[in-house]
């Protein structure tokens, strides 16, 4: 029971991240008990469950390494995973490990608290649940509190009201329904078109366009899914050791030294293959050369042109205030050719603002929409609001959310001064987002159980990254950042999408063996930036830590 006595640790969330952390826990002994705000398992697989939710990330890697076995018997049917199958492949791994028991679901925690004299956080839910333990690992995503805009009289709206990221488990019909789509971000731009194939009309109402790349989905041939699984170890290791946790080859030719029709050529070939690769794999300088950037745009806003038939609506839908990639990519599948249908029209909304939500529709500047089902898929909080919405109090009784009122102080990512014992998964200042999250949630995890090994080996009880060793990451992840496009656009990856909150760069853009590389040197280093108490006591030279090595990629 996690609620008789003082637990080692809890985890909160039942995703990749969480799902991962209980197990590895467990497995080092260490007693462990996980909180998840749904019913079951999944995460963010669990909740985005709108039409054409899917993962852009391939499915031979959006998958955990640590499980050969799984690896090698779980279908690669299709070359991106829907979300059914993601959550098919989570629920698998949870009953695999038997993790359902280490887990309470239905647990929503909306209070974490530090207490100093004990060392020890308490940690409640909504639902009554109250635990106690010595360290906390959230695991809570980086994408999961909806970002719900207020608009005047939404609550008063008669229809059904839906958020992509909060979507309901049994499936909605939208045939003969009038449906308003809100928000053209990657969600969106899934949503668009199965909702469009199935309603009597679909609105869109768009604020930014945005640029997006052609998915290429499709069933894999099963020689190459053979292949692939025959070189599982080498893809795994090329994937932790690349820049965003994809084993793909990046370009190092500048997009400026070639023709203009070898850079066509390369473009129009990245476009016919699909995916992200369309910026890694084309041209090194795309994501820092305003120059190189543009061509790029360019060609992506011809492919506007011509795939959508009324020049108004391409014009329209055509991305013109920011660098392609400074806004997260979305991959499609027929999302401009949607445009072209008689029953979807677009209403921008720089030209004609919403005023209001009526009880049967949307009024904007130009008129009113008549709607029977307005789905919001209007992004996030992204990264801090997650962790805001758990109301952790540490040292002194300080709220997370007054600590990064200037913007997230992270060391690494992973731990924040003043909240002791306190371990973020993929927080900001981590490479997360900007990477494929299964490897950026194995090296946190390991990392993390790696860590409580030690103290445990060293007699250590708490461990508090310094405000120093804060400070000097938080500032190398905005001038990392600040060599790139991104800083140039308002994104959620700048925390431009939610009023007032700070504009900074959350996520880490160095690159994730970069970042690997320095979480594993902290490590060796015994644990630099973070004050350990009681301090370790000194060991013997070449004496090991618990049976694991600090940066070993496996559980004990
Ligand atoms: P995003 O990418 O944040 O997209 C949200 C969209 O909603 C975007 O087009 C926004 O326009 C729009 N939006 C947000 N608030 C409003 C208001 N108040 N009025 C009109 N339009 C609004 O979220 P997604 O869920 O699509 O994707 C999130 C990530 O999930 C994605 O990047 C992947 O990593 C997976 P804006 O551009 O802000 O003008």
């Amino acid at each position: 029971m996690f609620d008789a006595e003082p637990l080692d640790v809890v985890a909160i969330g039942a995703g990749f991240a969480g799902l991962y952390m209980v197990y590895r826990l467990r497995e080092q002994g260490f007693s462990v008990h996980g909180f998840e705000r749904g019913d079951g398992v999944g995460g963010t697989w669990y909740w985005n469950r709108y039409p054409g939710a899917r993962c852009d990330s391939e499915i031979m890697f959006y998958s955990f390494s640590f499980l050969p076995e799984l690896e090698q018997e779980w279908p690669l049917t299709e070359r991106y995973p829907g979300q059914p199958d993601i959550l098919r492949y989570l629920e698998e791994v949870a009953s695999r490990l038997d993790l359902r028991k280490d887990f309470t679901f239905g647990a929503e925690v909306t209070a974490i608290e530090f207490d100093e004299a004990a060392d020890r956080w308490t940690l409640r839910t909504a639902q009554g649940h109250l635990a106690t333990a010595r360290y906390v690992v959230t695991a809570v995503g980086c994408l999961s509190a909806a970002n719900q805009p207020g608009f005047p009289g939404a609550d008063a709206f008669q229809g059904l009201s839906l958020h992509t990221g909060n979507w309901p488990r049994e499936p909605v019909d939208f045939t003969g329904k009038r449906v308003a789509v809100i928000g053209t971000g990657a969600s969106g731009i899934q949503a668009i078109p199965v909702i469009a194939g199935q309603a009597a009309h679909l609105t869109v109402f768009q604020r930014t366009a945005q640029f997006t790349i052609p998915a290429e989905n499709g069933p894999l041939d099963e020689q190459f899914v053979a292949l692939w699984k025959r070189n599982y170890p080498e893809w795994r290791r090329r994937a932790r050791h690349s820049a965003a946790g994809f084993p793909y080859t990046p370009s190092i030719t500048s997009a400026l030294e070639v023709s203009e029709a070898e850079r066509r050529a390369a473009f129009e070939a990245a476009w016919g293959a699909g995916g992200f690769t369309f910026l890694s794999g084309t041209f090194r300088d795309l994501a820092l050369d305003e120059e190189a950037n543009k061509t790029a745009a360019d060609f992506v806003r011809a492919k506007i042109a011509e795939i959508v038939h009324d020049p108004d609506v391409a014009d329209m839908l055509k991305p013109r205030d920011f660098p392609i990639g400074t806004k997260r990519l979305p991959l499609d599948t027929n999302y401009y050719e949607t445009f072209n249908r008689q029953n979807v029209s677009l209403v921008d909304l720089r030209r004609t603002p919403v005023e209001e939500i009526t009880p049967a529709g949307i009024r904007t500047t130009a008129g009113h929409h008549d709607l029977d089902v307005i789905v919001y898929a209007t992004g996030f909080d992204a990264l801090t609001g997650p962790l805001e919405a758990l109301g952790i109090r540490g040292r002194g009784g300080q709220a997370l959310r007054d600590a990064w009122r200037e913007g997230p102080q992270t060391y690494l990512g992973v731990a924040v001064p003043g909240f002791p014992n306190l371990f973020t998964i993929t927080g900001p200042g981590s490479p997360s987002v900007l990477s494929n999250m299964p490897v950026s949630i194995e090296q946190h995890v390991e990392w993390i159980g790696d860590c409580l090994a030690w103290l445990r080996g060293h007699g250590g009880e708490v461990i508090e990254a310094t405000g120093q060793a804060a400070a000097g990451w938080t500032d190398h992840v905005q001038q990392v950042a600040s060599v790139t496009l991104h800083p140039k656009a308002a994104t959620w990856y700048m925390g431009a999408n939610i009023p007032g909150k700070p504009r900074v760069f959350l996520p880490y853009i160095g690159g994730v063996s970069n970042y690997r590389d320095h979480c594993a040197a902290v490590a060796a280093n015994g644990y630099g930036g973070f004050a350990v108490f009681p301090a370790p006591a000194p060991r013997p030279v070449g004496k090991g830590d618990d049976g694991t090595r600090p940066g070993d990629g496996r559980a004990a």
